[in-house]
């Protein structure tokens, strides 16, 4: 039978039947001889993945084989480590949800990220939570990340989940889709899909005991479901595309994998349409003279900050070479 991983804890695996007439999920162990992908990942299976699975008599079930994904977002275990962690799996569009007044999340950050989903075509929106918070310096802050962002060609949307500011753009935009939401704990992930989708009642952080840290609420990613009208729902209606949201645990660094150095210019949207100009096929937009990169930085029409953070990912990639 073949099924989609709704939730993934530990050893066990929450798998939505494909067009079941019951509403309900099945729990799913793994084979015992499943051999992880090239032992690199953490997890051989995550949440958005197509599964086939047998089911037992007690309820339960035994994933055979995962199918292969489309696309996914992956980021390194831990901070140096070889081994990478798939977030979710065949995902339609990437949710970066920041927040500038409280946790404040830096533009390396989303660059990141925001590299990551470019090497799978993978559509991006910037979503700046907590706007209800924003002081005037935040308000500064805000105009300035819409103004790098949207340059680049990527739609930021200020929202407030505690207010309700932007909300019904993002519902809109959301039809239809599989959309993954990552960022920092404390952002306001799980806070914002509950304020999205009328009877969600995903875990919030305490406003009272969380740190600049955040305070890691959710635990395991989780995929929902929501029915025609907007609410949540046990299943997919039949027949029109799901609409499914994928809640994350915060992530504290989003480490990078498998980039090169002489392609990350290939996933800055903005500097991929000046490479045909550079004068070396293999400019790194460094130190290469006659460099169309460096001269669009110079003259302002790419941002400064962002070249910065790509001067820093690269240092980065030809450290974790060396290591
Ligand atoms: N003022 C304000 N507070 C918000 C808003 N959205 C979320 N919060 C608060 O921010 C805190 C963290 O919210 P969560 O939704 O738990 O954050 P999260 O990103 O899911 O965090 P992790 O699950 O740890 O990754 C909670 O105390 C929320 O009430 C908002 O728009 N405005
Ligand atoms: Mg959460
Ligand atoms: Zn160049």
């Amino acid at each position: 039978m073949k099924g989609l991983v709704m939730r993934t804890t530990g050893s066990w695996y929450k798998v939505l039947p494909e067009g079941g007439a019951d509403n309900a999920t099945v729990d799913c162990r793994l084979r015992g001889n499943y051999r992880l992908r090239g032992n690199k990942q953490t997890n051989p299976v995550a949440v958005g993945d197509w599964v086939d699975y047998t089911l037992y008599d007690d309820g339960t079930g035994v994933i055979a084989q995962v199918d292969d994904r489309r696309n996914y977002i992956v980021r390194r275990a831990t901070k140096l480590s070889k081994q990478t962690h798939v977030i979710a799996a065949n995902v339609d569009r990437l949710c970066i949800v920041a927040a500038l007044a409280f946790p404040r999340t830096s533009t390396g950050f989303i660059d990141r990220l925001l590299v990551t989903a470019e090497a799978y075509h993978i559509p991006v929106a910037i979503i700046i939570n907590k706007i209800d918070l924003h002081d005037p310096a935040d308000e500064t802050l805000f105009a300035r990340f819409k103004a790098i962002y949207q340059d680049a060609g990527y739609p930021v949307h200020g929202v407030s989940a505690l207010r309700g500011d932007g909300l019904e753009a993002l519902r809109s935009s959301m039809r239809g889709q599989t959309t993954l939401f990552c960022g920092h704990s404390g952002v306001g992930k799980s806070a914002l899909l509950n304020a999205l989708v009328p009877g969600l009642q995903l875990r919030v952080g305490e406003v009272s005991d969380w740190s600049l840290k955040g305070k890691h609420t959710t635990t395991f990613a989780e995929m929902i479901v929501v029915d025609s009208a907007g609410g949540i729902s046990q299943h997919p209606a039949a027949g029109a595309a799901p609409t499914l949201l994928i809640d994350t645990p915060g992530i504290k660094e989003f480490g990078m994998v498998d980039f090169k150095p002489e392609e990350l210019s290939h996933f800055f949207p903005e500097m991929r349409t000046l490479l045909p100009q550079c004068h070396f096929a293999n400019c790194t937009h460094r130190h290469e003279p006659r460099c169309a990169v460096k001269e669009a930085v110079e003259s302002g029409t790419i941002s400064t900050e962002r070249y910065t953070n790509y001067l820093n990912i690269i240092d980065q990639i030809e450290e974790s070479e060396t290591n």
